[in-house]
């Protein structure tokens, strides 16, 4: 197998975007892929994002990917290499990666929770939150989608430091999630479409999780996921949900998703890959390219739909 058909450790993971980083999209450009460094993980790790730009048109759009902002969801940083890796092959020659990067900067967070995703590895695979302490308590970790400032620590997120829902001290109380929440506010006219990846159960979510309410383009939004999830079903035989996460899943406030939403950025998304209870977390890495394959097809799907409106 391949190296993206494999899980890797940090360690791996930051090497592999260092050199990726050195790679380019389109010959004539040296500037194409850039490494930029967004903030630090409580335990002081580097929080890196790539950048894919193919030309330097001003007032370009973009879009934003974030994996792994919870720890055990491996398959979740396994999609933002093999993205990555794909539009460094496939640019020029696949006509639908070929147009999203001629139309829009795309960034890319590969792993949002490095502490957790390093204790996943060494200590306890089924960690899922960060590995922040506190003065006041001995449990370890806040659940970083239930920390953002989008209904905080209301139903479906809890205030105890113990739990594996524990929304934080305060809203952007971590430095994981500060640190996504500042570089999003900072390109907040630029970014117009925010993907979350996580595992398991295979649905393809829209705000809001945090209230039962409907968004206020709902019905676009609910257009966009049934098409790619109709298209993964063509394509690869394969069945996910999709909706908004509230009446999907369940109530989840202080998540990513919504609190890109509220900011301004109307396509806003939460993807959740395979599979869909066999192994749950523990995906098998013989299954890693139909599952990235799949959330691709899903995010060009979206960013084409996306493009072709605005
Ligand atoms: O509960 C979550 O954070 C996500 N499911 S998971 O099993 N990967 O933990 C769903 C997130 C949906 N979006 C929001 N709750 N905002
Ligand atoms: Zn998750």
């Amino acid at each position: 197998s391949t190296f993206y058909e494999r899980y890797h450790s940090l360690e791996d993971v930051c090497f592999k975007y260092q050199i990726l980083a050195t790679q380019r999209l389109n010959r004539d450009n040296p500037d194409t892929v850039k490494v930029i460094l967004i903030g630090s993980s409580f335990e002081k790790r580097p929080l890196y994002v790539l950048k894919l730009s193919v030309n330097n048109r001003p007032n370009k759009k973009a879009m934003w990917i974030d994996c792994g902002i919870h720890a055990r969801e491996w398959i979740s940083p396994a999609f933002c290499l093999w993205f990555v890796q794909y539009s460094l092959s496939f640019y020029q020659s696949n006509k639908d990666i070929t147009h999203i990067l001629d139309n829009m900067d795309v960034y890319i967070l590969p792993v949002l929770n490095p502490d957790g995703y390093h204790y996943t590895w060494t200590t306890n695979r089924m960690w899922r939150k960060n590995r922040s302490t506190n003065m006041s308590t001995k449990c370890v970790g806040v659940d970083l989608n239930r920390n953002f400032d989008a209904n905080w620590c209301t139903e479906g997120a809890s205030d105890h430091p113990c739990s594996e829902i524990y929304c934080g001290a305060f809203p952007e109380s971590e430095p994981e999630t500060q640190a996504v929440a500042d570089f999003l506010r900072s390109h907040k006219d630029i970014v117009q479409i925010y993907f979350s990846i996580h595992s398991y159960s295979q649905m393809l979510l829209f705000p809001y999780s945090c209230t039962l309410e409907e968004a206020e383009n709902h019905s676009e939004l609910l257009e966009m996921v049934k098409e790619a999830a109709q298209k993964i079903q063509r394509h690869y035989r394969n069945i996910y949900k999709y909706g908004s996460g509230a009446n999907t899943i369940y109530l989840a406030p202080g998540g990513s998703d919504d609190w890109a939403y509220k900011l301004g950025i109307k396509y806003s998304f939460t993807f959740e890959l395979q599979d869909r209870g066999r192994y749950g977390f523990l995906l098998p890495p013989s299954d890693i390219s139909k599952a990235c394959n799949e959330a691709l097809l899903a995010v060009k799907t979206i960013a084409l739909k996306v493009d072709a409106k605005t």
